[in-house]
């Protein structure tokens, strides 16, 4: 297996950390144990919890304004998995990677399979990009794809969609996610219906494409690029979707693509009830969209969506397997320590999801106690839950503090090193 991080830089910072932790680990274990909660448990729940890390999360993002590059950035898809391993490496959080086609497209796919192999990374879902034009196109995408006027255009980007599938099967992915930047600027630009019609045929064009063993997610965005309407808007959009498709079709909820206030956890209770929640992209946002670093604004409603989850993973709720990955924007950090706080961030909200006393919780609800159920979902919210997944992090060969060892690694300086500075300029956001 090759390591991108010396086995002796994490073991050299562990060991400096490692009898506060035991401390902290023993402590919080009598104190869980006073409510009836073994820790181990939830420690080794917690150590196979994984969420997977977008393959363009290692490169700086950009918003429409600028771009400003950080040093080392990856040159193509060989570098952003080696920057992946770094974060799986050191938080043993993150074991798979979701690639983006046509920006992750190689010649050699089976290369790609075999770097990923020695880097113990796995492929999750393929995404397409039907947002933007790549070079040398036929068609171009400034008016929509799969929604497209033109029926030229909507076969190029159904054809794009199958190839994606092509790309993952070699790479062993089993899901497609579908984002499509489609809508329209202008009230009477286009029809609605019209528009959605189109959408659904180019769908199912894709769906029929679909390998049994594969799942296909589509993912609605309220707004941007387009900024009056966008074709699969909201998760009532989504939900449709996924029902006139079929079995194999879920919907995605990305937790920015949501107005500001919206209950995204009933949507994905009700996502959950009707056997169509297929997974997630996580980040987080203050004003919209999704580009800010998962549980850094509302950590709340995070641990309120894996509220949610744990609580159909209690009640093995039929067809329930929903996929967990990061999609978000890194502006002015460095990406792998952003990707790897927000992994620990998702890790956090499943480990306190775990902590709710949800046999009380219902009684609570049945009696009408509303003050003593809400208080139950905050008792197990406000606990520190960090000596848990420290734990599960050491135990499994990671870092205690995956940040501090990044840091003391080295890996940025070396990498900036090695590969050339990148562009600024526009763009760059996705
Ligand atoms: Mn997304």
């Amino acid at each position: 297996m090759t390591l991108m991080i010396k086995n002796n830089v994490i073991d050299a910072d562990n060991a400096a950390r490692l009898a506060d932790l035991k401390a902290d680990y023993d402590y919080l274990g009598a104190q869980l144990s006073r409510r009836g909660i073994d820790i181990g448990a939830i420690k080794e729940k917690v150590s196979t919890y994984g969420v997977a890390v977008p393959s363009w999360g290692v490169g700086t993002g950009g918003t429409r304004f600028a771009r400003f590059p950080g040093t080392g950035e990856p040159r193509n898809i060989f570098d952003k998995i080696e920057d992946c391993s770094v974060i799986q490496q050191l938080t043993r959080a993150t074991p798979t990677v979701s690639l983006h086609i046509p920006w992750d497209k190689v010649d050699d796919l089976s290369e790609l399979k075999e770097k990923g192999s020695a880097l113990s990374l796995g492929f999750d879902a393929m995404n397409s990009n039907t947002f933007s034009d790549a070079p040398d196109q036929a068609h171009s995408y400034k008016f929509g794809s799969l929604s497209h006027a033109d029926a030229a255009t909507r076969r190029q980007a159904v054809d794009h969609n199958l190839e994606c599938i092509e790309i993952g099967k070699v790479l062993g992915s089993k899901a497609l996610t579908v984002w499509v930047g489609d809508g329209s600027n202008f009230p009477g630009q286009s029809n609605f219906t019209r528009s959605f019609e189109r959408y659904l045929e180019s769908m199912k064009a894709i769906y029929r494409g679909l390998p049994d063993d594969w799942r296909i997610f589509t993912e609605h965005k309220m707004f941007e690029p387009a900024f009056y309407s966008t074709v699969v808007q909201d998760w009532g959009t989504n939900y449709l979707i996924a029902q006139e498709l079929g079995p194999k079709a879920y919907c995605l909820v990305d937790l920015g693509h949501h107005a500001p206030n919206v209950n995204i956890e009933m949507i994905v209770a009700r996502l959950i009830q009707f056997k169509k929640l297929g997974g997630f992209h996580f980040n987080d946002s203050k004003y919209g969209d999704d580009d800010l670093d998962t549980g850094s604004i509302d950590p709340y409603r995070l641990f309120l969506v894996f509220n949610e989850l744990v609580d159909a993973e209690t009640r093995i709720a039929e067809g329930f397997s929903p996929a967990h990955m990061l999609d978000q924007s890194h502006n002015v950090t460095d990406p792998i320590e952003s990707l790897m706080n927000s992994a620990m961030e998702v890790s956090r909200a499943y480990a306190q999801a775990l902590l709710v006393d949800r046999k009380a919780l219902e009684g609570y609800q049945d009696s009408n106690d509303a003050l003593m159920a809400t208080e139950t979902l905050k008792s197990a919210f406000r606990t520190h839950v960090e000596p848990i997944l420290a734990m599960a992090r050491f135990e499994a060969g990671g870092a205690i503090a995956p940040v501090a060892a990044y840091r003391a690694s080295g890996y940025r300086a070396k990498v900036s090193s090695e590969r050339p500075a990148s562009k600024s300029g526009g763009g760059g956001i996705v």
